[in-house]
């Protein structure tokens, strides 16, 4: 039986308070319910405060480049589509400098599960407003004030038809960690942008702040797969934030639409390397 404890128990290099130990918690704790063992898992991650999370579990692991956690977690998954395979990846990670790996992703519809770490700003470059920093907002370097549009993760994803779209709270991690078990779950491209507080640079949204917001969906008051009702849902936002599923819309996954796949995982195959080389000595 899988335990917690199997997944290691990491000194971290975040800040005492940071949220980003409440997202751990809840994918150790998603991971060990569904009975998931470490080695059947692979989390890749970019770069960010959030990104180190990897670091801090005993799986496979892929650290990349900033903005780049999805493409070899798409790789990842094509090479072995038996693996649980999950994106880790910050605001600005996926928002900004990955944004478009992420609106190509959705288009894909990989079964991944991608985890969000929205602390609405730039943590590990220390504080510099990020794609989802609000409006108003001051930082070292917008001195006066945010005043580029904030991007909303949810309404872009369902716009775009991504297959589910969730939003959890760093703060309650036994919701998060039942949201991350459903988005494993789901077979498909699978959205948790999840709103976590940066207790070093974040001074605007706090957990006092989340916590006197944030509410549990437990019906959105419409079927899931209703787009335009959960475009407008995913539009609330302000004195009210809602958590919990959005949209889902059941479809083939990447890896379905690949017939090499079909008789098992690619890795299994081994390296046939005859035809490169004869392709190489072509050139010789
Ligand atoms: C291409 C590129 N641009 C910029 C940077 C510098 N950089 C590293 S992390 C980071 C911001 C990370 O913010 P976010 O993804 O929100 O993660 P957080 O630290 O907030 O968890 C930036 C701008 C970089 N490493 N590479
Ligand atoms: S800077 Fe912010 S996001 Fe980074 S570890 Fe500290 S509190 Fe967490
Ligand atoms: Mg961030």
């Amino acid at each position: 039986m899988v335990s917690i404890e199997d997944y290691g128990n990491f000194e971290t290099a975040w800040c005492p308070g940071c949220g980003n130990f409440g997202i751990l918690k809840a994918i150790k704790q998603a991971l060990v319910d569904l009975g998931r063992s470490p080695h059947e898992v692979l989390i890749a991650s970019g770069i960010g405060q959030s990104s180190k999370l990897p670091h801090y579990l005993k799986c496979n692991t892929f650290n990349g480049l900033h903005g780049r956690s999805l493409p070899p977690a798409t790789g990842a998954k094509v090479a072995n589509h038996e693996l649980t395979v999950i994106a880790v990846t910050g605001d600005g990670d996926c928002y900004g400098e990955g944004g478009n790996h992420f609106l190509h992703t959705v288009r894909r519809n990989p079964d991944i599960t991608m985890i969000v770490h929205d602390n609405q700003i730039y943590g590990l470059t220390k504080g510099q407003a990020s794609p989802t920093s609000e409006i108003g907002m001051r930082t070292k370097i917008q001195t006066h004030g945010v005043f580029n549009m904030p991007l909303n993760p949810l309404s872009l994803a369902i716009s775009m038809d991504c297959s589910f779209v969730s939003r959890g709270y760093a703060g309650n991690i036994q919701h998060l960690s039942k949201l991350i078990e459903k988005a494993i779950q789901h077979k498909g491209l699978s959205l948790v942008d999840v709103l976590q507080p940066c207790v070093s640079f974040n001074k605007l949204n706090t957990f006092k702040w989340y916590s006197e917001r944030v509410y549990e969906m437990e019906d959105p008051g419409y079927e899931l797969n209703d787009r335009v009702r959960a475009f407008e849902k995913s539009l609330e936002w302000g004195d009210r934030i809602p958590l919990g599923v959005f949209y889902v819309n059941e479809k083939p996954s990447f890896e379905e639409h690949l017939d090499a796949l079909a008789t098992g995982p690619l890795y299994r195959n081994g390296a046939k390397t005859d035809a490169v080389n004869e392709l190489i000595d072509g050139f010789i």
